[in-house]
Parts: C-alpha cells; structure tokens; sequence
C-alpha cells in the first residue's frame, strides 16, 4: 500500500479503487473495506484529505479504529483456579497456542494446567503431552476414545484440588460432523459449569489467518454455539492476509487476544492494534 501511495501525486478514482482492491485483497472483507473507503472517500470529497500520504494515513487510523477497542488483554489470576477452554477445527494450532500460553504464564508465575479434551485422536493427546513436558507444566489426559467433557471435568477437579492458577483445556478440532463438534463443546461447558458455575471462564477460539474469509465464517459459528470471550489468530507469520483479523474486528464483537507468529514456543504475541496494522501495511508494500 505504501508502495503504491508513494508513485502517486495526487488521489484520484484509480488510486481510491486499487486501495479498495488491496484491503479486499488482505481479506479485510467487503462489508468493513467498505466501512473504511466510504469515510476516505467523503473525507476526499470534502477536501479534508487532499494528497495519498493523507489519505494512506486515513486508512491507517480507520483500521486501528476498527482493531483497537478488540486489543482487550487477559490474563490469569493469583487465587481463583479458572479454566480456559480452547476450541477450533483441527489444524487451526489450538495445541501449540495452548503450549506457548502456558509457557508464557508459567513464566509469569502462575501455576498451569493442560486438559487433554481432543480425545478423538490418540495423537492430539500425546502432542499436549509433548508441550508439556517442554514446557514444564502438568498435563491431565486419559487414553484417547475417553469423553472429552469427564476428561476435562476431572482435570479441572486436579487443577482445583491443587489450587492452580488455571486449566488450559484443548478439546476437539473435528468429530463425525461439525453439528457434533458444537454439541460436544456445548457438553463440555455445561459439565465445567457443574463444578463452579462461572467456568469455563473464557472461551477462546483459535484461527488460521491463511484460511482468509473462511476464518470469519468460522468466529461466526463457533461464537453463536459456545459463545467466544477471545481469539487467536495463528500463522500470521506465513500470510499477507492478516486483514481477516479487521473483517472479524466487524462482524463480532470478541476481544482478540494473542497472536501466533511461528511454530516455537516464543512466537506468540498479545494483540496489539498498532502493531498489527503496521505489519498489515509493512507486507502490502512488501
Ligand atoms: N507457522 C506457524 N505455524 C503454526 C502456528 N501455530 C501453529 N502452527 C502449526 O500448525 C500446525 C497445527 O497446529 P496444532 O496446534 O496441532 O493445531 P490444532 O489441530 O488446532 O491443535 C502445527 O504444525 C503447528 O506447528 C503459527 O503461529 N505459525
Ligand atoms: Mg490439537
């Protein structure tokens, strides 16, 4: 984007439509790249915004607008054992989100607990377990093919009995159909809520930012079955199309919570709105 604003002298229809064309391009979507062009667009009307180095920047503030007030940090608790449940479909990186968080708050000082809840396939369970002997932190799990829902109810009864800070709970990305995935999460929140009637406390989804407009669809359903405290969006490391983040920043009003720019442990980020937006514009000039 700055690449383009930079040939041009002044703003004109072609510069206006290829600014459109690249924020639909990023996957901001229609309905917020629309939201956007049209306060520019009356703003160059009116002549409030006369040259592209204006009007990039206009651009620049009516993402942060959109993207600021989702930056909501969270964080736990010194004595109160709450439980963050993780869902999304399998791929997203709900595992490896729920490792570099754990780590993240161990190192804070909290004390950490995993749920194994994808007890669909054995192999999920044991790429918890590998997180958490990496990352040091005690992982609750019973074979695979156990119910996920008294998997995690007992693993919130382990991290009670210990007085831990908090569960992490990973549930399942993918049963028989996606109607039995909602059912089971649903399941799996009614069966926490008999032990403390406040859990699971949040309820984050994870995202693929490649994934691009399909993500949004996804907040969308995941939000109405379980309703969604928080995101994730992973993978922003290998995509140019982090403005699904800014079409999900409309269409929902769920804090986006952390970010995820790699495979290790260390790459994950607290969402923070201007530095998002930068390194949106940062690979649009790439
Ligand atoms: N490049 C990159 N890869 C990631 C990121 N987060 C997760 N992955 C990878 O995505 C794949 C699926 O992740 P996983 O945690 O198993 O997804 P799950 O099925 O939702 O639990 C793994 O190969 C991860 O290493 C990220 O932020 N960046
Ligand atoms: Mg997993």
């Amino acid at each position: 984007m700055a690449r383009l604003v930079l040939g041009k002298k002044e703003i004109d229809e072609d510069l206006l439509e290829e600014l459109e064309a690249i924020l639909l391009q990023s996957d901001v979507g229609v309905p917020a790249t629309r939201g956007i062009m049209e306060a520019v667009t009356q703003k160059v009307r009116r002549r409030e915004l006369t040259d592209p180095a204006a009007l990039q920047q206009a651009i620049r503030q009516a993402l942060l607008d959109l993207l600021r007030p989702r930056a909501l940090a969270w964080a736990p608790v010194k004595g109160k054992t709450q439980v963050l449940m993780m869902v999304g479909i399998n791929g997203a990186g709900k595992t490896t989100t729920i490792g570099k968080l754990a780590a993240r708050w161990k190192a804070a000082g909290f004390q950490v607990l995993l749920g194994a809840g994808d007890t669909f396939r054995a192999a999920a369970v044991e790429q918890l377990q590998g997180w958490g002997a990496r990352v040091q932190v005690p992982v609750i799990a019973q074979g695979s093919g156990a119910d996920s829902a008294s998997v995690l109810y007992d693993a919130f009864s382990a991290a009670r009995a210990r007085a831990a800070d908090l569960l992490i709970a990973d549930t399942a990305g993918r049963l028989h159909t996606q109607n039995h995935l909602m059912e089971e999460l649903k399941k799996v929140k009614r069966v926490l809520g008999k032990q403390d009637p406040e859990a699971p406390h949040q309820i984050w989804l994870v995202l693929d930012a490649g994934t691009g407009q399909n993500a949004l669809q996804q907040a969308q359903q995941f939000h109405a079955a379980v309703g969604l405290t928080g995101i994730c969006i992973t993978k922003l490391d290998g995509t140019a199309k982090g403005g699904v983040v800014a079409a999900i920043a409309q269409a929902l009003p769920v804090p986006i919570r952390f970010i995820g720019v790699g495979e290790a442990v260390e790459d994950l980020r607290p969402f923070d709105a201007e530095a998002f937006v930068d390194a949106l514009f940062a690979r649009e000039s790439a």
